[in-house]
């Protein structure tokens, strides 16, 4: 008993001592600041983990915006896209491959039957324009769970069937786009086929394009083709990620 208390008075005598060293070196201004740094970056850092689940907001039916302005492409001009808009989409299958167990090639009209969601919400393009649109597509989350990922997937890719740099080398003037499994799993990432209530146009990505709420407009990859489950980036485009990327802007492009 005694020489329990005996040792623990040690222990606490010796946490005394380190917490005099402790507080000598805590108060010296280089250390604080070292210390202010790393408690800011983990207090970011974990925001920035628990954030990226929080839901976008959403708005209501009478906050839609009456012009919801197209962007980048908005009537590709490729001719395997332009035979299928001729055919009325009829033909188009979206494949959902690469690091998985079971590939899937789905017509829309199963696509239309997967679950789905609706949701109102504000696109946000890096070159300073906003709009709110109500959007209805399949949830990405469910498909992948479908499809099966297999251990070492880490990105999806979205393959696109636009070409926006026709100056650029053969493979690399075509859009595509890709997001980590947090966005893909998040309840918002949908693959929208319809727009405010109707079948999606062509200036908006028909017949498919990606919702991706927590992130900027050209994340938001339309005219989806095809949907690539990966371990890494580097192989793919320029390997930056997407068009984009590939020509300067962030990978991750989170709100
Ligand atoms: N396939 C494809 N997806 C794309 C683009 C594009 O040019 N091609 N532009 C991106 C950009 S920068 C924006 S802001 C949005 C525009 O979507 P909207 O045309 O529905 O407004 O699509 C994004 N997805
Ligand atoms: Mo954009």
């Amino acid at each position: 008993m005694n020489r329990r208390r005996w040792l623990s008075g040690m222990a606490v005598a010796a946490l005394g001592a380190a917490l005099t060293a402790c507080d000598k070196l805590t108060t010296s201004p280089g250390v604080q600041k070292t210390l202010a740094r790393a408690e800011g970056l983990t207090r970011r850092a974990q925001r920035l983990v628990v954030d990226r689940k929080a839901l976008a907001q959403e708005f209501a039916e009478h906050e839609i915006s009456p012009d919801f302005r197209a962007n980048g492409s908005t009537s590709p001009g490729d001719a395997d896209y332009r035979a299928l808009v001729a055919g009325g989409f009829a033909d188009w299958r979206l494949v959902i491959d690469g690091l998985v167990e079971r590939p899937l090639s789905l017509s829309l009209t199963q696509l239309r039957a997967e679950p789905a969601r609706t949701q109102i919400t504000r696109h946000d393009c890096v070159e300073g324009w906003s709009a709110i649109g109500k959007w209805s597509g399949a949830r990405l989350g469910p498909l992948l769970d479908r499809a099966g990922l297999k251990e070492g997937a880490r990105y999806l890719v979205f393959h696109c069937a636009d070409t926006l740099d026709p100056n650029a080398p053969e493979g690399l003037g075509r859009y595509y786009e890709s997001i980590d499994l947090i966005d893909a799993y998040h309840p918002q990432s949908i693959l929208a086929y319809d727009m405010n209530g109707a079948p999606l146009g062509v200036p908006h990505g028909a017949p498919l394009r990606l919702r991706v709420e927590r992130q900027l407009g050209y994340k938001h990859a339309k005219y989806v083709m095809r949907i690539e489950a990966v371990a890494d980036l580097t192989g793919i485009g320029g390997g930056k990620g997407g068009f984009w990327e590939d020509r300067g802007y962030e990978w991750y492009a989170g709100i």
